[in-house]
Parts: structure tokens; C-alpha cells; sequence
């Protein structure tokens, strides 16, 4: 018999265990989609089955042995954490096109040279060579025609990979390449907002001389915080437009709560700017310092949602002091939910998710 994969997720159909990938009720030659895409395309369903570290690792292990182009997606609102060091090593001494994604959440002021040339110095920090960088929108098409450009000419008549992350968004972009540059009207591949939806590897034919664009699986990151709470929480915290930056002045003995995902508390001789650029679905709040452990006792679940009452009992925090001497803007970035940038010397205790993680570097806006 024929395999036949599903052209939503890559599982392989079949119509004998409802619970397990690829389940569609009636297998035939005209099978397209299993029962869990379908839902999802059609009745905005979040999946249920996800992708695990396992299938991520057994098909870029084995996409990576090819001969192709690579485009490396990243999500530029989750820059740090989606810059993975586990995909960079895997990727070193491939030809890569680096592409930051989900563009439309940030400011429209942004200057875009600038995000470009700060990414090629992330680059250039830990040796990674790219052969090029875009800033794209998936959802908003923003600058397709330039990243379908660039392939073309990068190609050399291999298929092109898209790898990356959970989460980034690989499959919304090879979906915004085919509505940009075919009749194609509809996504063709599955997308959600669950970590883990494409299960295995996908092939849409797209260039004449037969090679295809190739969809992967995403490694999911373990110090996301999206690992640590529901789904029901997961679209407040992703932007779902411009992010509308907070500005505070702020002086010492101040801080500033994100939601309850986190905080920063501030000591600083004299007053310091600071940006909180994360979803407006988020409630952030600044308060005294000597108020804030008792604003996480008695509002955590309710005012400082997320995380809802459901989540907060298996969650933990800690903190971490991080000193800024204030010689050059800074930020700090929060895996899964947002960025912070600071203008100043200052000594900073950030509460964060236990198993969640924060990164520093040169503002990126
Ligand atoms: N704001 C915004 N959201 C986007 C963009 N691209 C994708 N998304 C959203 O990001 C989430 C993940 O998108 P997917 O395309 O499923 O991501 P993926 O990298 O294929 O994820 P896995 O299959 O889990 O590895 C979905 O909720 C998308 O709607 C974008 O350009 N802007
Ligand atoms: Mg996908």
C-alpha cells in the first residue's frame, strides 16, 4: 500500500487509532488532511497530539545530512530564546538565510536597518555565519518578495529547509511564500499556537525544476515559559499586533510587575528609563518594591494574570540580581513573553519562573 502523509502536520494517515497521529475515519487515495488538522483548519481546534524533542531530533538530524538551503527562522519578539544554541550548533557550516519573523508585533517606528545590523552582531558573537538575514511578518506578508528573492538566488537548485524553534512560526512562513507566490488562497500547512504542531517532515513541491520547500518540526524549548502553563494563557502572551511599549521613570526602590511572570526591582542613584515591550493583552505594574512580595501573595492568579489560579500552584520563583552600568542601552529578555529594555546604571533583581530563563544584551530597538 501507498503512504500517505498528511499535508497539514507530515503524519502518516491512517484510519485505525483515533488517538494517535494521523488518524483521519476513512483512508482513501483522495485523503489530504487528518482529523486533528482538519479541526484545526477549520474550527481554529488547538492539536492535542504535539510534536516532542524526539521527532524534532530524528528529522533534522536526517535534513541536515542533504544537500539544501537552510532558512533558519527565529522569532524576533522571542529573539534570545528562539536563537538556540542547540539549532546553531546543528546548523554551523551550512548555508544559511537567518530569518526574523513575526515583525507586525513590533513598533511600527522600529528602524529595520538597525534590528538587521544588531542580528548580524548576534551573529558575529558566537561565530555563526549566515549568507543572509531577513525581517519578515508571516501573518502580515510583510517583506515576502525580498526572502522569496534572496532564495531564488541562494538556492542553486536545491530544496530549501525551514527550520527552527516550536513555534516560530516555520509553517505560517511557507505558507505566506505560497499565497505570495502561487494562486493559492488558504494555508496548506497546519499552524496553531501550541508548541510541537508539525509532526514530521513536509514537502510542497514549489520550483519548476521540481525541488520543494521542506517544513520541520521545531525543537521545543524547555526554558520557555510557555512549557510551564496552559494553553488558555498562551495567546495573552503573545502579542497579537504592535506591541505598545510601557515607558516608566524609575526611580530606586521601585518595581515594575509583568503580569505574574515576572518582576523587576530597581536600585539606582538617580532616576532610569525603562521600556516594557511585551503583549497589551499583559498587565504590567509598577509599584514599591517593598509591596511587590505582597502583591504576588494576595493578586497572583487574579490581578497579575498570567498565570491563572489553575497554573500558579506548580509554579516557583527566584531571583537573580543583574547589575547595568549604564553606559550603553540594555535588554532583558524574558523566554516566551518579552523584553524589557533599561536606560542607566542600576542594580536590578529580576524574579523570574524558576524554570524559565532571562538573557541581556544591547537593546535591540
Ligand atoms: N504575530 C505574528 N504571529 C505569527 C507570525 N507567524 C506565525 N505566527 C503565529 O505563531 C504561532 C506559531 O506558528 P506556526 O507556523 O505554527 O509555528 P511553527 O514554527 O511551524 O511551529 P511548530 O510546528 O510547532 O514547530 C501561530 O499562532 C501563528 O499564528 C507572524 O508573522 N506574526
Ligand atoms: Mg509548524
Amino acid at each position: 500500500m501507498v503512504i500517505r502523509k498528511c499535508k497539514g502536520c507530515g503524519a502518516v494517515l491512517q484510519d485505525e487509532a483515533p488517538d494517535k497521529a494521523g488518524f483521519i475515519p476513512v483512508l482513501n487515495d483522495d485523503s489530504k488532511y487528518c482529523k486533528r488538522c482538519f479541526r484545526m483548519m477549520h474550527y481554529n481546534e488547538l492539536p492535542k497530539i504535539v510534536a516532542k524533542n524526539s521527532d524534532y531530533e530524528h528529522v533534522i538530524d536526517e535534513v541536515i545530512k542533504r544537500n539544501g538551503l537552510v532558512v533558519f527562522v527565529v522569532d524576533i519578539f522571542q529573539f534570545k530564546s528562539t536563537f538556540n544554541k542547540k539549532m546553531i550548533d546543528k546548523l554551523r557550516n551550512k548555508n544559511v538565510i537567518l530569518v526574523a519573523n513575526k515583525y507586525d508585533v513590533f513598533p511600527k517606528s522600529s528602524n529595520i536597518e538597525k534590528i538587521v545590523t544588531w542580528l548580524s552582531h548576534e551573529c558575529e558573537k558566537i561565530f555563526f555565519r549566515v549568507d543572509a538575514i531577513h525581517i519578515v511578518s508571516s501573518k502580515k506578508g510583510y517583506f515576502i518578495e525580498d526572502l522569496t528573492n534572496t532564495i531564488d538566488l541562494a538556492r542553486k537548485g536545491r530544496d530549501v529547509y525551514f527550520v527552527g524553534c516550536a513555534n516560530v512560526g516555520k509553517s505560517s512562513l511557507i505558507n505566506a511564500l505560497l499565497k505570495k507566490n502561487t494562486s493559492v488562497k488558504d494555508d496548506v500547512i497546519s499552524t496553531s499556537v501550541i508548541p510541537g504542531t508539525t509532526l514530521n517532515e513536509i514537502r510542497i513541491p514549489f520550483f519548476e525544476d521540481g525541488k520543494a520547500f521542506i517544513d520541520t518540526p521545531g525543537l521545543i524549548n524547555e526554558a520557555d515559559v510557555l512549557g510551564q502553563l496552559l494553553p488558555v494563557s498562551y495567546k495573552k502572551i503573545m502579542p497579537d499586533g504592535e506591541m505598545k511599549p510601557i515607558t516608566y521613570q524609575i526611580t530606586s526602590g521601585n518595581s515594575v510587575s509583568l503580569a505574574g511572570l515576572g518582576a523587576l526591582s530597581f536600585e539606582c542613584d538617580s532616576p532610569i528609563s525603562v521600556i516594557v515591550y511585551s503583549s497589551k493583552n499583559l498587565y504590567i505594574h509598577r509599584c514599591k518594591t517593598e509591596k511587590l512580595a505582597d502583591l504576588y501573595k494576595n493578586n497572583l492568579g487574579k490581578l497579575l494574570n498570567p498565570p491563572t489560579e489553575e497554573e500558579i500552584n506548580k509554579l516557583s520563583y527566584v531571583d537573580e540580581v543583574i547589575n547595568f552600568d549604564g553606559n550603553k542601552k540594555k535588554d532583558i529578555w524574558f523566554s516566551g513573553f518579552g523584553f524589557v529594555e533599561i536606560i542607566g546604571k542600576a542594580k536590578v533583581t529580576v524574579k523570574r519562573i524558576k524554570e524559565t530563563e532571562v538573557y541581556i544584551t544591547d537593546a535591540i530597538i
